[in-house]
């Protein structure tokens, strides 16, 4: 049989050799190397030989058949460079003709703005904690000052699994927690950390509201960090990410898990300040919720709060995007309208 290999691969490689055309090309391949080929059919009966003889038969039909694959590539492109050459000298191809443009994808707003936000951050020593989308409830509510049947549970509308204390995360907040346990080393060492992700509530849908969007929570904990650390931080931000002019205000607020709490407002980044449509003629726009973390969260998390202290905030980053860009309905964000897409 070896004997029969070697001549079929001799007569192979003859008839490649006068083989010009696309059609021929294919008929040599199913003849020696398709499914009923020639080559294929010897490999096949390898089983056949007397079993001394197998493994040197076996080991040259595959050299023969990987020589075969080889020649027959490079006749191939060797037709293909022909075809071209005589598709140039009789003018059908039109060389000076422009290309056809390439589609090319883009990033969502959302993570424009996110990116946008990880930077700026990153500059102000932030570094990004990725926490997890499934949550349980001790650790989106209970840990973070709400026990069971505390009445500000009610301002997060939640998605419940069909395992009883599994839910979608409604915030980031419950990160601050997962942060301060793994980076914490029991309460002894500062953070300074943002958690962005997505985040899911049982909500009507509506233009300033979805089931799904992301935040950006940030947490920083320390031995002496005050709230004119959160103030001056949060007002950084605002400059480097809208300009060095931007005046930002805060406004009292309640989030049981910071102690006191606020809202943080920027200057209107259409108008100035001026009043417009978008800031509703007031001049400013609301940018986060932010806070001293509670000294049971601070306890919570490992750390002893009469030694220790922190600042939290959360920000909406597609109510952000709306704003820079006015756009007039969060809907859009996840529409997967190309109309709307294809103009960031
Ligand atoms: C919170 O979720 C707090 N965890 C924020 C916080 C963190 C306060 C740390 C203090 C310390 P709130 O429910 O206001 O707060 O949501 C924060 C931001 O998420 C909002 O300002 C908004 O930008 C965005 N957001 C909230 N709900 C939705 C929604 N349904 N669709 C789109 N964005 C939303």
């Amino acid at each position: 049989m070896l004997e029969q290999l070697d001549s079929i691969y001799a007569q192979a490689l003859d008839e490649l050799s006068d083989i010009t055309t696309g059609d021929a090309l294919s008929g040599w391949e199913r003849r020696y190397l398709g499914k009923k080929g020639e080559v294929t059919q010897l490999l096949r009966s390898t089983g056949k030989l007397p079993k001394e003889e197998r493994a040197a038969f076996g080991q040259r039909a595959n050299v023969i058949k990987n020589e075969l694959i080889g020649a027959f590539a490079g006749r191939e492109e060797a037709i293909r460079q022909h075809e071209l050459a005589t598709q140039l000298e009789e003018g059908a191809l039109d060389v000076t003709l422009p290309g056809r443009p390439v589609q090319t994808g883009g990033l969502h707003p959302a993570t424009q703005t996110l990116r946008e936000f990880y930077a700026v951050w990153a500059e102000m020593g932030f570094q990004v904690f990725r926490s997890r989308d499934v949550e349980d409830d001790e650790t989106n509510f209970t840990l973070l000052n709400m026990p069971p049947h505390h009445p500000a549970r009610d301002m997060w509308d939640t998605f419940y699994t069909t395992t009883p204390g599994v839910i979608l995360r409604t915030h980031t907040s419950p990160g601050q927690i997962r942060a301060m346990h793994e980076l914490g080393e029991d309460g002894t060492q500062p953070i300074r950390v943002i958690l962005p992700g997505m985040c899911y509530r049982y909500e009507q849908i509506s233009a300033r509201s979805e089931v799904q969007f992301n935040q950006v929570e940030g947490l920083a904990v320390g031995r002496n960090i005050r709230l004119t650390d959160l103030k001056g931080t949060i007002a950084e931000f605002a400059r480097r990410m809208y300009g060095e002019d931007k005046r930002v205000r805060f406004r009292g607020s309640y989030f049981p898990f910071t102690e006191p709490s606020m809202e943080v407002d920027v200057e209107c980044i259409l108008c100035g300040g001026e009043g417009c449509g978008v800031c509703k003629y007031t001049g400013w726009l609301e940018i986060a919720g932010c806070g001293m973390v509670h000294p049971i969260v601070l306890h919570n998390g490992g750390y002893d709060p009469t030694e220790w202290s922190g600042f939290a905030f959360g920000m909406g980053p597609e109510r952000m995007t709306m704003l820079k860009h006015g756009i007039q309905d969060i809907r859009y964000f996840w529409g997967n309208d190309l109309r709307f897409l294809e103009q960031f």
